[in-house]
């Protein structure tokens, strides 16, 4: 039996070839050049390449591959030269006046590397600065024609390509992934007719209503700015002072302190449009649509103690999480569901669908599956693409089009407007990762880094010089929906904005008890971090209008008395809801199992090694991650069999890092970790983070040693803390197994 028992790890074919053959080439040896000519690629590759996957990708499958090959650059095998292409003879030494002399400015071999180097950075984001991405393909299930003339549901089974990257929005470029936060979820379609970006977040509702309260939003929870503190938190007083202040911020608010706001995993988040856009049809008909992304993993989460330590432990914790997967792989899939209405319906609602601090409950406007996307590729480099990537919200195609939210209105200027500074200039969508599939011809010329090389005198229109061209495309052509509604200029809203807790209340009340319990928590933490009593009084108040359960337990927990509800600016009758079991997170668990969950297995020396051969075999048959966990990186001696090669060390990967936990037989080997603190750590973080755990046999006396109680407080045996004897094992796994895709054993909670 071999040692390296991750060797059967499985593999993504999709990995373009920079780390290809050449790289495996002798030193000294040189490596030809591609044919370019050849293949029409820099890199060798064609789209009939095995690297791409079975040999016969569908065109547009992989989104970058075909356009972006002429812009990909390898240097395997090859010399070093400057930026003019000029072959460096040293590249260890400055040019000097004498060995021990001046540097002489005449060295523009240094003078270009430093300076080069001088302006490596660009910009971070002003919001979102810290993103991971990925390429993939959207697919159609069913053609869309009379709903939608957009060209990614023209057919069913058109694929799109896609690029995809996902974010944190208030910490900065290098901030830890876990942080509570909103998640940014921004999709670019290549499509046939152009880019279209649909650039969302996970959670369905925003924090404001209108544009204009955005820069304030976003000074009030970045660090503050005398002392730059807190990085990637709300928890400070600027942040709450402005949300209390603004009570339609509630409804967001409860979200964000629920446990959306700490995914599992990229791969594990809804993705949501966020307000009413429109689609438009090629007889001219439009309907009211929100577009939903529900993830084939289900929705899973962390939980706050988890995150907290997960930052200190592996601060790139989702951004390697995606990378992974997708090497393995294991290709994070969502389906796109549509909420069609008409303006008629949306009239009769109670709520304003041009409100972003509303949802459409799916109880009133059911999802229509539309098509699904696939991630199947990471992204070559992470500077060209996943950092110079722009999503703007005026990206959009025939067949969209917007509606008069005026967040959305406000945002439709601040995309473009925020790359010139960010990305240096007009032509960001020029760069290959913005550059659309779709050709571009336009009368546009010039600016900062121009890379298109216009031919002709001509660069206006009309014009005869060139026969008139490029042409308007009339019909065929993006025309924006003849929307009527001119009223007077006025700066306000309109009244139903007024309304700002019904629908908190209504995510309140469908929450489960310990989904409930998470946002009291959120809520307590936060508001504990700040320092101003008035603000934790303002929330509090604010609370009352949402639920006063709720209220009364933070104001317990923040030992405040509680103060009189915050009046509500409602003036028309305030709806009531039903519970919608769609907006726990409970709602979708996922059609994956046990795919890419993560699996330690702790072993010492005289751990049962054929038990764990067969633990680990189990578990990566059925697409887990398991991984060999011990006190020190090395070969341990099993009873039976072969040595154990430890993968991990339990030092540099605790227990957060893992979904569950075995500890196989073997007496020797329990008594060496019960020794280990790290161990006896693992085994109550595990436990207090509600993750499944089985112990075998011997192994099962670490429960003890770590203090941790096998039966639920009411006595009633604990779902997902599995012990079997050693003949048992089988039984057992499927257990295990069983409460792994279950995510968390949640009825077992301390905290
Ligand atoms: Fe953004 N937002 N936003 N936003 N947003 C940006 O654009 C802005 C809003 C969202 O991965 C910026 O390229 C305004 C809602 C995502 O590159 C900036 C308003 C939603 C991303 C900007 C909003 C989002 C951004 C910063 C209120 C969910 C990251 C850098 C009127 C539907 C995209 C950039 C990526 C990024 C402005 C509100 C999602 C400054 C003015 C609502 C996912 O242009």
């Amino acid at each position: 039996a071999s040692q390296d028992l991750s060797a059967a790890m499985p593999g993504n074919p999709n990995v373009a070839p920079q780390y290809g053959d050449g790289a495996q080439a002798q030193e000294g040896e040189h490596v030809a050049p591609p044919d370019v000519a050849a293949t029409g690629s820099t890199t060798g590759e064609t789209l009939a390449s095995p690297k791409l996957g079975a040999g016969q990708p569908l065109i547009g499958e992989n989104a970058g591959n075909a356009p972006l090959d002429r812009a990909r650059a390898d240097d395997t095998g090859c010399t070093l030269t400057t930026n003019q292409g000029v072959p460096v003879g040293d590249n260890q030494n400055s040019l000097k006046a004498g060995l021990r002399g001046h540097t002489l400015l005449e060295d523009f071999i240094l003078r270009e590397k430093i300076t080069h180097f001088d302006h490596e950075r660009i910009p971070e984001r002003v919001v979102h600065a810290r993103g991971s991405a990925a390429h993939g393909y959207f697919e159609c299930y069913k053609e869309q024609s009379t709903l939608t003339r957009a060209a990614p549901f023209a057919k069913a089974g058109k694929r799109t390509p896609v690029f995809v990257r996902f974010s944190t929005v208030a910490g900065e470029r290098g901030s830890t992934d876990t942080a509570r936060d909103v998640r940014g979820f921004a999709v670019k379609f290549y499509t046939d007719e152009g880019n279209w970006d649909l650039v969302g977040n996970n959670i369905p509702v925003f924090f404001i209503q209108d544009a204009m309260k955005f820069p304030d939003l976003v000074h009030a929870v970045k660090p503050e700015p005398h002392h730059g503190m807190p990085q990637a938190a709300s928890a400070h007083d600027t942040f709450w002072d402005f949300a209390s202040l603004m009570p339609e911020i509630t409804h967001m608010l409860m979200w964000v302190m629920s446990d959306r706001a700490i995914p599992r995993s990229y791969r594990m988040m809804q993705g949501f449009g966020v307000h009413t856009f429109r689609l438009v049809n090629a007889q001219g008909e439009s309907v009211f649509c929100k577009f939903h992304w529900s993830p084939l993993a289900g929705t899973h989460s962390l939980v706050w103690d988890e995150a907290v330590k997960i930052s200190g432990a592996d601060p790139d914790f989702h951004r390697r999480d995606l990378w992974e997967a997708i090497e393995a792989g294991e290709y994070p899939e969502y389906e796109l569901s549509l909420q069609v209405f008409t303006e008629e319906q949306a009239e009769a609602f109670d709520f304003d669908v041009l409100d972003s601090t509303k949802l459409i409950p799916e109880e009133l406007v059911p999802l229509q599956p539309v098509g699904k996307m696939v991630l199947n590729r990471n992204p070559d480099n992470f500077f060209a693409e996943t950092e110079q990537v722009a999503f703007c919200t005026a990206h959009i195609i025939p067949g969209i089009d917007f509606s008069n939210d005026p967040l959305l209105q406000g945002r439709i200027h601040s995309y473009v407007d925020t790359q010139i500074s960010r990305l240096g200039g007009p032509n960001f969508h020029e760069i290959p990762i913005n550059s659309p599939i779709a050709p571009v011809h336009n009368n546009q010329r010039d600016g900062m880094h121009r890379q298109a090389i216009n031919r002709g005198r001509v660069a206006y229109e009309p014009n005869s010089l060139a026969g008139g061209a490029p042409f308007q495309a009339g019909p065929r052509g993006f025309n924006s929906f003849p929307a009527s509604g001119e009223g007077d200029k006025v700066r306000g809203k309109p009244e139903k904005f007024a309304e700002h807790y019904a629908q908190a209340r209504l995510f309140w009340i469908s929450q489960t008890p310990h989904e409930q319990d998470h946002i009291v928590h959120a809520f307590r933490f936060e508001l504990t971090r700040v320092q101003t009593v008035a603000i934790r009084e303002r929330i509090v108040a604010m609370l009352r209008n949402v639920d006063e359960t709720l209220a009364q337990r933070l104001a317990d927990d923040l030992g405040l008395a509680l103060p009189p509800a915050m009046p509500s600016m409602a003036v028309l009758p305030v709806p009531e809801y039903a519970p919608s079991p769609a907006l726990s997170l409970t709602f979708r668990p996922g059609k994956t199992g046990i795919h890419t969950r993560r699996v330690a297995i702790l072993i010492g020396p005289g751990s049962d090694g054929a038990q764990v051969r067969q633990l680990y075999d189990a578990l990566l048959a059925d697409g887990a991650v398991p991984r060999l966990v011990g006190s020190q990186l090395g070969k341990v001696d099993t009873g039976k069999g072969a040595p154990l090669a430890v993968e991990v060390s339990l030092e540099a990967g605790p227990a957060v890092l893992y979904d569950a936990v075995i500890v196989p037989d073997g007496e020797a080997a329990a008594r060496q970790l019960s020794a280990d603190a790290n161990a006896l750590d693992f085994l109550r973080q595990q436990y207090r983070h509600c993750k499944p755990m089985l112990l075998i046999e011997a192994g099962a006396t670490l429960l003890e040693k770590a203090g941790i109680p096998d039966a639920l407080p009411d006595g009633t045996p604990d779902p997902a803390v599995i012990v079997a004897p050693a003949a048992d094992v089988a039984q057992a796994l499927a257990t295990f197994k069983q409460a792994i895709a279950a995510h968390r054993a949640y009825t077992r909670e301390t905290d």
